[in-house]
């Protein structure tokens, strides 16, 4: 009997001893599951909370960009316009009232984040919503593409497949036949028209480009998309004025002379002093181009100060009296 009490009370302490031990793993299980969600739901805050600094930073940035814009329109236009681009230069003959753009401190950083952000004036370009076959496929040619009629004819045909026969972006050719991204923008993937140093490093970061020194650039260097706006004849490249006008390269080159002379056309009058102009082709003119900028691409990025995904904006942008309005934005983050 006395055997049976002690055997007994041996077989009940240990029960209790499984029975605490299994307590103690279960709690330890619960607990290491709630340290390991609050963990994650912490990180996940974080993210979101890095996410929305960067994205905050962004879009301030390309607003206080796009406000810049209207600057712009009152003074001349030059073809590239880079924030706190210590290297860039304004043409010569310039006067400081005419150049205010570059001296928007547009890179930088606050306790928040740091940002970077530019102005493309893309104003020369042609615009792809309102050139015709032939324009497209001259231009084609003069950035000696294989087969320019061709391509300017699948051009033309995706574009009047589009939504009221309107592109919005000239990043949307690549979903047209006979585009590719290369096609597009050639060395310059961020199409700013400037030789970006991981465009000009080989293989080391992309894209691939042939680390000559210059810059290789596709179809969006001479082409842009926008809903209206005439080109400016103060900032088209020349392939784009012979394009347009229909002229020889020499008679387009007058034009570049004049602009690299004289700053720029003031006015459509000075039109005349280039020896090919008639009365009939300076009307035809005047009514087809600008001599002010009204289209630019508007690109900013930014980061929150301890890391996390980048925003990158674009926007694109048009002048109109004096007010810039932007009709395309977009965000991505990476
Ligand atoms: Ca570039
Ligand atoms: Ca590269
Ligand atoms: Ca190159």
């Amino acid at each position: 009997m006395k055997l049976f009490s002690a055997t007994k009370f041996r077989n009940e302490r240990g029960s209790a001893l499984v029975i605490t031990l299994w307590v103690t793993l279960i709690l330890c299980v619960i607990a290491i599951e709630l340290a390991y969600t609050t963990r994650l739901e912490l990180r996940t805050l974080d993210y979101g909370r890095r996410r929305l600094q960067s994205t905050e930073l962004a879009r301030s940035a390309a607003e206080a960009s796009i406000a810049q814009i209207s600057e712009a329109g009152r003074g001349r236009a030059y073809p590239l316009m880079r924030i706190n681009d210590d290297k860039w230069q304004p043409p010569s003959g310039a006067s400081p009232a005419e150049m205010p753009i570059n001296k928007i401190s547009g890179s930088g950083g606050f306790e928040i984040g740091a940002y970077s952000a530019e102005i493309i004036d893309e104003s020369g370009k042609a615009n792809v919503n309102s050139a015709d076959e032939a324009t497209l496929a001259d231009l084609l040619k003069q950035l000696s593409f294989p087969a320019p009629a061709q391509l300017a004819r699948s051009i033309i045909a995706y574009r009047a497949a589009r939504p009221g026969s309107l592109i919005l972006s000239i990043d949307e050719l690549v979903n047209c036949p006979g585009v590719t991204e290369k096609t597009l923008y050639g060395e310059d993937t961020n199409n700013n028209g400037a030789l970006d140093p991981n465009e000009n490093d080989g293989d080391k970061s992309g894209p691939k480009d042939n680390s000559n020194g210059k810059l290789e650039t596709g179809i969006a260097a001479l082409i842009t998309a926008s809903p209206r706006q005439p080109v400016s004849l103060n900032l088209a490249p020349q392939p784009v004025i012979a394009a347009m006008l229909g002229v020889s390269p020499d008679q387009a080159k007058e034009f570049i002379q004049f602009r690299a002379e004289n700053g720029g056309f003031a006015s459509f009058e000075q039109l005349k002093t280039l020896t090919w102009i008639t009365d009939e082709t300076l009307q035809d003119i005047k009514a087809r181009f600008s001599l002010a900028s009204g289209r630019f691409t508007v690109r900013a990025s930014a980061t929150a100060a301890d890391g996390g995904p980048r925003t990158e904006i674009t926007a694109s942008v048009s002048l109109e009296d004096g007010k810039p309005s932007a009709f395309l934005w977009r965000e991505k983050q990476l």
